[in-house]
């Protein structure tokens, strides 16, 4: 397995493209979906989409177990959301991709998806709790948003400014 570069602010051009579907799973697939895994737990983080290494495909990690508890990692393909709940959630959520900044996001506490799972199977999920909210940001990347697209404009382009300011000066 190997380490991959993880993209972030204020690369836009990346993380603002819409990924597209794989048309099954591969040998190339399961790797990529390995080499992530091993990026997500290096990070650390709870999830990874493939654009934040880069790969405009629709391929997720998510990974919800605790330091020193098993691994139980789930491997995501082609994930469409088809049932939202109307009760909603709030979380603070950070990304990877716009590293140490945490705000608040309300999103649908449950939701239940199709997707393809490691096997190439057509698999059906219902989430609750931090894996509703974490799909839910995951698969926002695979569409080319970020979790600040759902915090208010203004604190949305203070923290884009922040990321392009410290490139400019030469500290990302
Ligand atoms: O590691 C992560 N933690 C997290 C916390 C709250 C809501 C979502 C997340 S996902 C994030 C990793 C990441 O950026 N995935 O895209
Ligand atoms: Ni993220």
């Amino acid at each position: 397995m190997s380490l991959l570069p993880i993209v972030t602010l204020p690369d836009e051009k990346t993380l603002r493209e819409v990924s597209k579907p794989v048309a099954g799973i591969d040998s190339h697939v399961k790797k990529l979906w390995d080499d992530m895994l091993e990026t997500m737990y290096r990070a650390p983080g709870i999830g990874l989409a493939a654009i934040q290494v880069g790969v405009p495909q629709r391929l997720l990690v998510i990974d919800l177990s605790k330091d020193g508890e098993v691994k139980l990692p789930l491997f995501v393909a082609n994930p469409e959301i088809t049932w939202e709940s109307d009760a909603r959630s709030d979380y603070e959520e950070g990304c990877l991709s716009i590293p140490e900044y945490y705000e608040m996001v309300t999103r649908p506490a449950e939701v239940k998806l199709r997707y393809l799972n490691r096997q190439g199977e057509h698999a059906e999920m219902h989430a609750t709790g931090l894996l509703a909210t974490c799909l839910q940001h995951e698969i926002d990347h695979l569409n080319g948003v970020l979790f600040i697209d759902h915090i208010s404009r203004l604190k949305r382009e203070r923290v884009i400014k922040k990321f392009q300011k410290a490139q400019k000066l030469g500290k990302l």
